[in-house]
């Protein structure tokens, strides 16, 4: 498979009152963003709030977002889950609409060891065979996937990016060296730059829902070399993503969309709702930077 390039916004969940999806709200995300130019979405990761959703409602994000999307962009399902038998049971469904790949974060809560999660991506490979992104995320599953680790995947061609949301960029390195011909994306997007000079190929990321244009702009100018630029320009990103770490990540997120005049609502619970304060400094933060 020919390597992946660019912005994937790793999209959010509009729920209205009850909890419920808004599925007319997550079509206008999905438009919002192809606008802009992303390469593609990343559905039902950890920042679509997956793991509090049924593998009901992560099937129909999908193909609410495929239908919507109708070819014009790459999609990347997320399928993960903390259950071989459900991660099997999205793996197949995405494959029947049609995504790109799918990609998982490894198994956790229950310290799996590396061969139960080896054996996890694999009996997901062998029942679905769709092309792979390992995610690799230690600071919210508790799993530190290694540099041969991910190489006991790469040897198998069905294993074809890695998702790296860590500042490991030595890992990152290592392995962009070890195998070129797999696909890199970069998870932190505060460290979107140092992603690239470490050989990302590309970013998945949540600030992108709101504010993809000025990554698509970082990687335009780090491949034209023009270095200040690219740094001027994350540190705008960044001055806002301080700000959002500040009040918590997603529910920024969704505040700076309603206020943009998407019908977002806010996150589940036990995510908390923002104060007026919160999103007042949010959208004075936003509007210095933008
Ligand atoms: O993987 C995202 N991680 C989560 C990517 O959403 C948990 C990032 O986009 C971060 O949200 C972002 C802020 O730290 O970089």
């Amino acid at each position: 498979m020919e390597k992946m390039h660019g912005i994937f916004p790793a999209l959010l969940t509009p729920f209205d009152q009850a909890g419920r999806i808004r599925k007319d709200v997550l079509r206008e995300l999905v438009e919002f963003n192809i606008k802009k130019g992303v390469t593609g979405f990343y559905v039902c990761g950890s920042t679509a709030e997956s793991f509090f959703l049924s593998a009901d409602d992560r099937k129909a994000i999908l193909e609410t977002v495929a239908d919507q999307a109708a070819g014009r962009c790459r999609l990347i399902a997320h399928i993960g889950h903390i259950d071989t038998l459900t991660a099997v049971d999205l793996a197949l469904h995405a494959k029947s609409v049609g995504v790109d790949a799918i990609s998982s974060v490894s198994p956790f809560y229950y310290n799996f060891s590396f061969d139960e999660i080896r054996q996890y991506y694999f009996d997901i490979e062998d029942a679905a065979d769709v092309p792979m992104i390992i995610y690799n995320f230690p600071a919210f599953s508790k799993v530190n996937l290694t540099e041969d680790n991910i190489a006991s995947f790469f040897d198998d061609d069905r294993f074809i990016a890695l998702k790296n949301t860590s500042s490991d960029f030595f890992l990152l390195e290592r392995l962009a060296h070890r195998y070129p011909g797999k696909t890199y994306f970069n998870g932190y997007d505060e460290m979107f730059l140092s992603g690239l000079a470490a050989g990302a190929d590309g970013a998945i990321g949540s600030t992108f829902n709101v504010m993809a244009e000025k990554f698509i702009r970082i990687q335009k100018l780090f491949e034209e070399n023009r270095m200040a630029e690219a740094q001027e320009e994350q540190r705008k990103a960044n001055n806002i993503i301080a700000a959002m770490c500040r009040v918590g990540v997603m529910a920024a997120e969704k505040a700076l969309l309603c206020s943009m005049g998407f019908d977002f609502g806010i996150a589940r619970r036990p995510f908390r709702a923002l104060s007026e304060e919160e999103i007042k400094y949010l959208e004075e933060v936003w509007r210095t930077n933008s």
